[in-house]
C-alpha cells in the first residue's frame, strides 16, 4: 500500500485549543490511512471575527501553506469560515486547498435544495455572504444567521451558548424554510451530532466535509491547476524581503 494521504489542517486563528478541537474533528472522519497534520500560525489574531482578522491572519496562512508543502503534505485544508487566504493560498500551492465554507456549501448542494449557514456573530456574516457568492450558491442557501456567540466561547459551550446556536438553526429551518444547517465556524465542529439529532435534519460541518473532499481529489490524482488564475510561476523574478536591518540601512542610505 503506497504511503496513505498527509493532511495540512491549518486553524488560521492562533488559539491552540481550538486547533486541537479542530484536529480531533478532522481525525474523527479521515481515512485509516490518512495523516492529519493540525496546526496554527504562531502570529495573528486569537479568532476571526470579520473582514479585518480575516486580512491580518492571512499573511501567515500563506506561510503555514508553503511550509506544509515543503513538508509534503498532499492537500490543505483551511479551517476557518471566511476561508481566508484560499485564493491567495492556490496560487503559490501545488496540491488541493480547501476551505471548510466551500467544501461544506458544496456539500450541502448535492443534499439539499435550501440550506442556511448559522454563524457566531454578526461582524462575520457579510464576509460569509461574499463567500455565498463566489460559491455560486446565492440561490441554494437563504440565509446567513448569526447565534451571536463569539468564537472562543465554544471552546467549552455553555448550555446557554448551545441553546442559541440550536435557536438560530431552528428559526433557519421554520422562518427562511431551510432543509439542512451549515455549521458557520470550526469552533462548531464538536456539535455538529447533537444538532443533526435534535433538529432532525442534515448538518453539515465544514471541517468533516473538508477533510473529505481533500481526501477524495488526492485519491483521484487531481491537483490545483497550475494555469490561469492560479498560475505559479511569476511573470517576473520575486524578491525576498531583504533583513530589516539591511532594509533599514538601504532605507537610511537613501
Ligand atoms: C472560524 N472564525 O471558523 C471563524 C468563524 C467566524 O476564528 N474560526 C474563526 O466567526 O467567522
Amino acid at each position: 500500500m503506497g504511503r496513505g494521504t498527509r493532511l495540512l489542517v491549518l486553524n488560521p486563528n492562533t488559539t491552540a485549543t481550538m486547533t486541537r478541537a479542530i484536529a480531533v474533528a478532522a481525525r474523527a472522519v479521515a481515512q485509516a490511512g490518512t495523516t492529519v497534520v493540525a496546526r496554527n500560525p504562531e502570529a495573528g489574531p486569537a479568532s476571526i471575527e470579520g473582514p479585518r482578522d480575516q486580512a491580518l491572519c492571512t499573511p501567515h496562512v500563506l506561510v503555514e501553506v508553503a511550509r506544509g508543502e515543503r513538508e509534503g503534505c498532499d492537500a490543505t485544508v483551511i479551517a476557518c469560515f471566511d476561508d481566508p487566504g484560499v485564493e491567495a493560498a492556490r496560487r503559490i500551492a501545488t496540491g488541493p486547498v480547501i476551505g471548510i465554507a466551500e467544501a461544506a456549501m458544496r456539500t450541502a448542494a448535492v443534499i439539499a435544495s435550501r440550506f442556511a449557514i448559522v454563524t457566531t456573530v454578526a461582524p462575520a456574516v457579510p464576509g460569509i455572504e461574499e463567500l455565498v457568492a463566489r460559491y455560486g450558491a446565492t440561490r441554494t442557501c437563504v440565509a446567513v444567521r448569526a447565534a451571536d456567540v463569539p468564537v472562543l466561547a465554544l471552546e467549552r459551550p455553555s448550555a446557554a451558548t448551545y441553546r442559541r446556536i440550536r435557536d438560530s438553526a431552528a428559526d433557519a429551518l421554520r422562518a427562511d424554510r431551510a432543509d439542512a444547517i451549515i455549521l458557520g465556524c470550526a469552533g462548531m465542529a464538536g456539535l455538529a451530532p447533537r444538532l443533526a439529532r435534535e433538529l432532525e435534519v442534515p448538518v453539515i460541518e465544514g471541517v468533516a466535509a473538508a477533510v473529505k473532499l481533500a481526501e477524495t481529489l488526492v485519491a483521484l490524482g487531481l491537483a490545483t491547476s497550475k494555469r490561469g488564475s492560479y498560475a505559479t510561476r511569476a511573470p517576473k523574478g520575486t524578491r525576498d524581503a531583504a533583513p530589516s536591518r539591511q532594509r533599514a540601512k538601504s532605507l537610511r542610505a537613501g
